[in-house]
């Protein structure tokens, strides 16, 4: 087999954002860019001999394309073994799955997770450590600089490989192995949860939307949902993998998640509604008539977590992201355990969860896992609710009501401002920057601002620093505002306004969340004079 050594043009543009490198389809078909960035990987992690890779995305446009060159630049750069998913389909969290269950040196997963697909949408790669995690910031920047001098990569002179057919290939000294995606994932989440109780369930007639939004959960919830537990047919909506996703937008909130909200709120609603997104690691659930926000998601599945019997012997400690509602806090307080603050993004849990310091983590963006894997899962999320109904009997809108009873309730909402201008978008954290001390002692509506800070974080495990992770504004009551700028966008730059006001258990729980928030909402405008500098009088995501 004749291996090439190509010249190339190192780049300026390959640093990973929040969850890898995005950019538009059109950008990773330009002549070298995929593989810079796969060399920079490869050279990165040094491919210690013997190694075996996993490989693996969420089929967008561009997946397979992108598959066979990492192939014959994975063989070309001494890699032994490679296993991808065949189509080249696998989850985040079954990437995550199988790099631990195989001892891999890591795994290379091909998404751009809730962005649009199709040929003028996104496309994304990302690296996972042996650990099963997304690659720590230590190893991104290696390959951020590494991608920025680069002068030559290697790949194999050799045909494509039949990713359809399961089995082993030969690509000279290394083994391909196309394996079914959903078998060692199915395996994992029984050996998680009671299906037996689950299965039961739905034999009573409990019935369950799940939409898998053309993206990848489709073949793992048909397998699981419909085939092994008994959900009837068709409670698995928009189940094929579609490279454009059908033309919708895989990101399951409210708004890009209609059909199934419609679903929901409608006469003919099931009992239980979900949904994940392009790369299947994130899920939003809803009962007949009521959305659950992701972090009183979070919080409710480390409330009874002990309820499934993986997590028997209880939660050893929690974590969430800085800008997730304070709703798991409380429940952390009562169960005795810590939980840690984090950065935005799944790659910081990774340290807390190989200390065996948290069992369960999340984040307001619809991300929740456990200690089962090194990523956030969206099918693991859902499994764990109906675990919890099975055994408690309850609707979901009882779950919510008597953990809100418990609890008292964190009203919680996102804002997002997309494709903004990323001058305009720089100019307004900065002026938040520099207005941080006089903003202190100031009146907003009913509201006094306490503190404002520029969350930083210290890994209590490696003692690394990760600074400027968005600007926190406390009230006096608790309430909060965060305001930080996306990783993960393509377009220009989005801003996020996370808003969150707490109400203990003698006030209205019931309110309209928008309503509960007006007023920090119009104090966040006022603060960081959002419509002054956009010019969007309204955002356009509200989550
Ligand atoms: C967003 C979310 C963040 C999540 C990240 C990756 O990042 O806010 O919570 O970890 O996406 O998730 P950002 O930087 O755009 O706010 V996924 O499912 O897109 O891999
Ligand atoms: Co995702």
């Amino acid at each position: 087999m004749t291996i090439l050594t190509i010249k190339t043009q190192a780049l300026s543009d390959q640093k990973p954002g929040t969850s890898g490198l995005r950019k538009k389809v059109k950008q990773f078909q330009k002549k070298h860019y995929l593989e810079n960035f796969v060399q920079s990987i490869f050279s990165a992690i040094n491919c210690p001999e013997n190694s075996t890779l996993v490989v693996g995305g969420d089929g967008r446009y561009h997946n397979e394309t992108a598959i066979q060159t990492i192939l014959k630049m994975a063989a070309a750069n001494g890699i032994k073994r490679v296993l991808v998913g065949q189509n080249g389909l696998l989850s985040t969290p079954a990437v995550s799955n199988l790099i631990r269950k195989y001892g891999c040196v890591g795994g290379i997963v091909l998404s751009a997770s809730h962005n649009p697909g199709g040929p003028n949408g996104d496309f994304g790669i990302k690296f996972n450590a042996s650990n099963g995690g997304p690659a720590p910031e230590a190893v991104t920047d290696a390959i951020y600089t590494i991608s920025k001098s680069i002068s030559e990569y290697h790949i194999c002179d050799v045909v494509d490989v039949d990713l359809n057919a399961i089995g082993k290939t030969q690509l000279d000294d290394m083994t391909v192995e196309i394996i079914d995606p959903v078998s060692d994932y199915q395996k994992m989440m029984e050996s998680l949860f009671d299906f037996d109780a689950i299965r039961s369930l739905f034999a009573t007639g409990f019935t369950m939307k799940f939409d898998a939004m053309h993206a990848i959960t489709g073949p793992y919830a048909k397998a699981i949902f419909e085939d092994c537990l008994g959900a009837r047919e068709g409670s698995v909506i928009n189940s094929k993998p579609l490279p454009d996703f059908g033309g919708c937008h895989p990101d399951p909130n409210p708004v890009y998640a209609k059909e199934l909200v419609d679903h929901m709120f409608g006469d003919e609603a099931s009992d239980f509604g979900a949904a994940s997104d392009g790369d299947g690691d994130r899920n939003i659930i809803l009962g007949t008539g009521i959305y659950v926000a992701p972090s009183d998601s979070l919080a409710i599945l480390t409330a009874n977590a002990h309820l499934a019997p993986a997590y028997k012997e209880g939660v050893c400690g929690a974590a969430r992201s800085m800008p997730t509602s304070m709703a798991i806090d409380r429940v952390a307080d009562k169960l005795g355990i810590p939980c840690f603050e984090t950065p935005t993004g799944w790659k910081f849990f990774g340290n807390l969860l190989d200390a065996g310091k948290i069992t369960i983590c999340g984040e307001e963006s619809a991300g929740t896992g456990s200690d089962h894997v090194r990523e956030k899962d969206g099918v693991w999320a859902v499994l764990l609710w109906l675990n919890i109904l099975a055994v408690t009997q309850k609707s979901v809108l009882e779950i919510i009501t008597d953990h809100w009873n418990a609890y008292g309730r964190n009203y919680y909402s996102r804002h997002d401002y997309e494709a903004i201008d990323k001058g305009v978008a720089e100019a307004l954290m900065s002026g938040l920057r520099s207005r941080k001390n006089t903003l202190v002692g100031t009146k907003q509506g009913d509201e006094v601002v306490a503190t404002v800070d520029d969350f930083e974080y210290h890994d209590p495990v490696d003692g690394s620093i990760a600074s400027k992770q968005g600007i926190r504004v406390i009230f006096e009551s608790g309430s909060r505002i965060v305001f930080r700028l996306s990783g993960t966008g393509t377009d220009g730059a989005t801003l996020r306004v996370y808003l969150e006001r707490y109400q203990d258990v003698d006030s209205d729980l019931a309110l309209e969340t928008q309503t509960a928030l007006e007023a920090i909402i119009s104090a966040a405008d006022n603060i960081a004079e959002i419509s002054k500098l956009t010019g969007m009088s309204e955002p356009t995501v509200i989550s």
